[in-house]
C-alpha cells in the first residue's frame, strides 16, 4: 500500500541465527547484514514494533533505536552510546555493530572487533578499561550472505583475522542465490567452505577451524555454533561456519518476485527445506511437543506481528500529527484572512486528501501558500513563515543532525593549547622527529592508543615518525600490519569502536583509494547512520601532495571532499601543525583523516617544548604572510611554493596575504578568508588537486558561503594540477602541478588587469 518503500527480509535463514543467538553472550559483538532479523529478536535487541518502526522510516530514536528512521528496514544496530554521545558499559551489552547495505561492507570492522579482544587479554596495561571488556573474551560473530563472499572485502578480511588469530566466529548464510544469480556464477567450486579448506588450522599450523553444517538441521546448529563459539572464545582462534540449504520463501526483497528466476523444482526443493518447516518436523519426531502446540504458537506469532505492525503504524502516524495539524490550522487561518481565498481551499483541500501525509507533503503546502499570500500583510503569513523556520529546524535534527560528533568530546570544542619553544631550545630536527615527540608522549600518556599499518611497527614507518617507538613501547602498541589497506582502515574502525584509540595508517595518499569503500560507506556514515547511537573515533594517518610520480604525489582531495563526509580533513603544512591536530584529535571523539606533507619529513622544523599537551584547532587557517594586495588561499605542500611566489612578487611590488586553511573539513569557521578578502579585494585559491576540484571547493566555501563574492575587485581565480597525475622527476613535477612561476604569474595578471602600467603583460 506504499505505507512502507522497501522491504528486505530474513525469512527462510531463522533457525542459524537461533543457534547463533545461544551461543552470544553479554560483551560479544555482531557484525553482519540485513537477513539477521531472527538474531536481533532471539537477543532481544529489537522488538518487533522496533522493526516495524525502521520499516516505515519512524524518525524517533525511541521508535527506530537502530537508526531513526534513516536506514532502510533490516539495518540493525544496537546503541553503543547514551543521550550524550558517552559510552555505555560494553562488557555488560549485546553488541550489534550498525550494518551498512554495500555487501561484505561488514567484513573489514571485524578484524578490528577481534583484534580489540586481542589487545584486552593481552595488554595488561588495559585492564582498568573494564567497560569495554572482560579480559579479552568477547567473540565477534560476523554473518554474509554466501555471494558476498566473493567480494574482494570479504577475502581480504579473512586472510587478516586468520593472521591475526583473533576470536571470530564467521557464518555464511548459504541460500545458494544472490539475487538472481545462482552459485555457480559466484564461488569456483559453487562452496565457499571448500575453497576455503586451505585455511584450516593443524596441529602445527595457526589457521580457522572450519565447520559445514545445513541450515534446517537444530540440532546440528546449536551444536557447532556451540563449539565454534567455545573454540574462539577460550582459543583466540577464528572459527568459520558455512551454513548450507537455507532458502528465500519470499525471494530477495520486494523489489521482485523470484519466481522469475527460480525453477520449478528449486521452488519446490525450498518448500520442503524451509528451516521452520524443519524444525518443526524435528520437534514432532523428538516428540519435544505436540502438533496443535506447535499450530497455537504459529497462530500467535502472527497475531502478535500483526499487532506490532499496527501498533508501529499507528504511532509513526501519530508523529506525523503535529506538524499536519498546525499546517491545517494555518491554512484555515489564511483563508479567512486572505485574498487567494479559492487557490488555498485548494491546497488544503490537497492536504487533506492526501493519503497518509509525510512532513514533505505539510512543508509543500505552506510552502505554495506563502507564494500566495506573498504581498499580503497578515497573520496567517506571519504564522506559516515562523512554522517554515521552525519545522525545518526540527527536520535538519530529524534528518541532517549527528554526522559529526555532538557530544562534549567533539573535536571542534577541544581547548587550543599553544604551541611553545623553551628559549634555549633553538635547535633544528627533522620534521619527522616533531611527529616521533608527538606520538612517544601520546603513546607514554594513554595506553588505549596504538598505531599499525604497513612498515609502521619495527621500522617506524617510511618516513620514520614511530622509529624507536615499538622498541620502547611494545609491539602491541607499534605495529606492523600485511598490505591490505582496507583492512587497516577497518582494523581501526573495529578497535575505535570497541573504545580503543587507534591510528591506522596507509603508507600513502595513492593507496587510501583501496580502502576509500570502507571508509565512505562504514566510517564516515557511523554516527549518522545511527543518529548518534554509535561512534568509533578513528585517526587515519596518510600521506600525500609532492614526491615523485604517479602513484607517489597524489593529491585527489576532490575524492575525498565527496566521499568523506562524517570525517574531518585535516592537510597540515608540516609536522608541528601535524602534532597539534594529532594532540587534538585524541581527546575528541570525532574520525578524521590526517594528510601529512610527502616532502615535509627532512625538512627542519623547532621541537615545541610542549610537544603532548599543544593542540592546533580544526577550522581556523592561518595567515602565513601578511600582504594588502592579494589573497592567496592554500594548504599542505603547496604553503611554501606559495610563500616562495610571494617572495617574488615582492620584488615587483605586489603585497600578497597567504593562509593556509589548514583544515578542508571543517572549513574556516570564523572566516578569516572572509576578512582577507575584504582587505585585498582579489583572491586565488590553489591546491595540487585537478582543475575543478579542491580549489574549487574553497571556492565555493569562500565566495558563496561566506560572502566573499561582494568584496572583489577582480574575478575569483583557482591555480590547481594538470588534468592528469604527476608525471614522474623533477620536471614531470613542475610542469603536472602549480609551481612558484604558475602562482607568481596567476597574481601577476590579476595585478596587471587592475593596473597595466605598473604591472605590464610579462609575455606578450
Ligand atoms: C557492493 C554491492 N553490490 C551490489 C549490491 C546489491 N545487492 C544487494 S543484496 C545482493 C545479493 C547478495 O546475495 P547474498 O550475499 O547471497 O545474500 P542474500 O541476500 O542471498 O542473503 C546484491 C547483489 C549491494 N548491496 N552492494
Ligand atoms: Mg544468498
Amino acid at each position: 500500500m506504499g505505507k512502507a518503500k522497501f522491504g528486505i527480509f530474513g525469512d527462510g535463514k531463522e533457525l542459524p541465527q537461533i543457534a547463533m543467538a545461544k551461543a552470544f553472550q553479554k560483551g560479544d559483538i555482531r557484525s553482519g547484514y540485513y537477513r539477521d532479523q531472527t538474531f536481533m529478536l532471539a537477543l532481544g535487541e529489537l522488538t518487533l514494533e522496533q522493526y516495524f518502526a525502521q520499516l516505515y522510516a519512524h524518525t524517533d530514536v525511541q521508535a527506530d533505536p537502530a537508526s531513526a528512521g534513516r536506514l532502510m528496514n533490516g539495518h540493525f544496530a544496537t546503541r553503543s552510546l547514551d543521550d550524550q554521545g558517552q559510552w555505555i558499559n560494553l562488557s555488560e551489552s549485546n553488541y550489534a555493530i550498525s550494518d551498512v547495505s554495500p555487501t561484505a561492507g561488514q567484513m573489514p570492522r571485524m578484524v578490528g572487533l577481534g583484534y580489540a579482544s586481542k589487545l584486552f587479554r593481552n595488554n595488561l596495561d588495559l585492564e582498568s578499561l573494564s567497560n569495554f571488556s572482560n579480559q579479552g573474551n568477547e567473540v565477534v560473530f560476523g554473518t554474509i550472505g554466501n555471494a558476498a563472499t566473493s567480494e574482494g572485502m570479504f577475502f581480504e578480511a579473512m586472510n587478516a583475522i586468520g593472521v591475526l588469530q583473533i576470536p571470530v566466529v564467521m557464518s555464511v548464510w548459504d541460500d545458494d542465490y544472490g539475487i538472481s544469480v545462482p552459485q555457480e556464477y559466484h564461488t569456483t567450486k559453487g562452496s565457499i567452505s571448500a575453497i576455503l579448506q586451505g585455511y584450516q588450522r593443524t596441529k602445527t599450523e595457526k589457521g580457522f577451524e572450519l565447520f559445514k553444517v545445513k541450515g534446517w538441521d537444530y540440532a546440528a546448529l546449536m551444536e557447532t555454533f556451540k563449539t565454534a563459539a567455545a573454540i574462539s572464545r577460550e582459543e583466540h582462534v577464528p572459527t568459520f561456519i558455512h551454513v548450507t540449504e537455507l532458502t528465500q520463501p519470499q525471494g530477495h526483497s520486494t523489489s521482485g518476485s523470484h519466481e522469475r528466476y527460480k525453477s520449478d523444482e528449486r521452488l519446490e526443493w525450498e518448500k520442503a527445506h524451509d528451516c521452520i518447516l524443519k524444525f518443526r518436523e524435528y520437534l514432532l519426531a523428538e516428540d519435544f511437543c505436540s502438533a496443535a502446540e506447535l499450530d497455537q504458537i504459529e497462530l500467535e506469532a502472527k497475531t502478535t506481528a500483526k499487532a506490532a505492525k499496527n501498533a508501529a503504524w499507528k504511532a509513526f502516524n501519530v508523529s506525523m500529527k503535529p506538524d499536519y495539524l498546525s499546517a491545517i490550522a494555518i491554512l484555515d487561518k489564511a483563508i479567512l484572512q486572505s485574498a487567494h481565498k479559492p487557490a488555498l481551499k485548494d491546497i488544503k483541500n490537497v492536504l487533506e486528501t492526501t493519503l497518509n501525509p509525510l512532513r514533505m507533503d505539510v512543508i509543500k503546502a505552506i510552502k505554495k501558500a506563502l507564494r500566495y499570500l506573498r504581498n499580503e500583510r497578515n497573520d496567517a503569513r506571519k504564522e506559516a513563515m515562523a512554522w517554515i523556520q521552525q519545522v525545518s529546524e526540527a527536520n535538519r535534527q530529524r534528518y541532517s543532525s549527528h554526522l559529526y560528533s555532538e557530544s562534549e568530546h567533539s573535536a571542534l570544542k577541544v581547548p587550543e593549547v599553544k604551541v611553545q619553544y623553551s628559549q634555549d631550545e633553538e635547535k633544528m630536527v627533522d620534521g619527522r622527529q616533531v611527529l616521533q615527540a608527538c606520538f612517544d608522549a601520546a603513546l607514554s600518556r594513554d595506553s588505549s592508543i596504538f598505531a599499525f599499518g604497513e612498515d609502521v611497527g619495527l621500522i617506524g614507518d617510511v618516513n620514520q615518525a614511530f622509529a624507536g617507538l615499538q622498541a620502547k613501547h611494545g609491539e602491541m602498541r607499534v605495529t606492523d600490519t600485511g598490505i591490505r589497506e582496507i583492512t587497516i582502515i577497518g582494523q581501526g574502525i573495529g578497535a575505535a569502536l570497541r573504545g580503543l584509540r587507534p591510528i591506522a595508517e596507509i603508507q600513502y595518499l595513492d593507496y587510501l583509494v583501496y580502502a576509500l569503500a570502507t571508509l565512505t560507506d562504514d566510517l564516515a556514515t557511523l554516527q549518522y547512520r545511527t543518529r548518534g547511537g554509535q561512534k568509533a573515533p578513528l585517526i587515519v594517518r596518510t600521506r600525500g601532495h609532492r614526491l615523485e610520480g604517479v602513484w607517489h604525489s597524489g593529491s585527489p582531495i576532490s575524492m575525498l571532499l565527496g566521499s568523506l563526509r562524517g570525517m574531518y580533513l585535516l592537510v597540515p603544512r608540516n609536522m608541528t601543525q601535524a602534532a597539534g591536530f594529532y594532540n587534538t584529535l585524541f581527546q575528541s571523539d570525532d574520525t578524521a583523516l590526517i594528510i601529512e606533507c610527502l616532502n615535509g619529513y627532512r625538512l627542519k622544523e623547532r621541537i615545541p617544548s610542549n610537544i603532548g599537551e599543544f593542540t592546533v584547532p580544526l577550522g581556523v587557517p592561518e595567515i602565513i604572510r601578511e600582504g594588502s594586495d592579494v589573497t592567496v588561499v592554500t594548504y599542505g605542500s603547496m604553503c611554501r611554493v606559495v610563500m616562495e611566489a610571494a617572495e617574488h612578487l615582492q620584488e615587483v611590488g605586489i603585497s600578497t596575504e597567504v593562509i593556509d586553511v589548514q583544515t578542508l573539513i571543517p572549513f574556516d569557521i570564523p572566516g578569516i578568508c572572509l576578512e582577507s578578502v575584504k582587505k585585498t579585494n582579489r583572491v586565488i585559491f590553489t591546491d595540487e588537486d585537478v582543475p575543478g576540484g579542491g580549489s574549487a571547493y574553497m571556492m565555493q566555501q569562500v565566495i558563496e558561503k561566506q560572502g566573499a563574492y561582494a568584496y572583489l575587485d577582480a574575478e575569483p581565480v583557482t591555480l590547481s594540477g594538470a588534468d592528469h597525475r604527476p608525471a614522474y622527476g623533477s620536471d614531470g613535477d613542475y610542469f603536472s602541478k602549480p609551481n612558484t612561476e604558475t602562482v607568481f604569474d596567476k597574481v601577476y595578471a590579476l595585478m596587471s588587469e587592475t593596473d597595466p602600467i605598473a604591472f605590464p603583460d610579462l609575455y606578450k
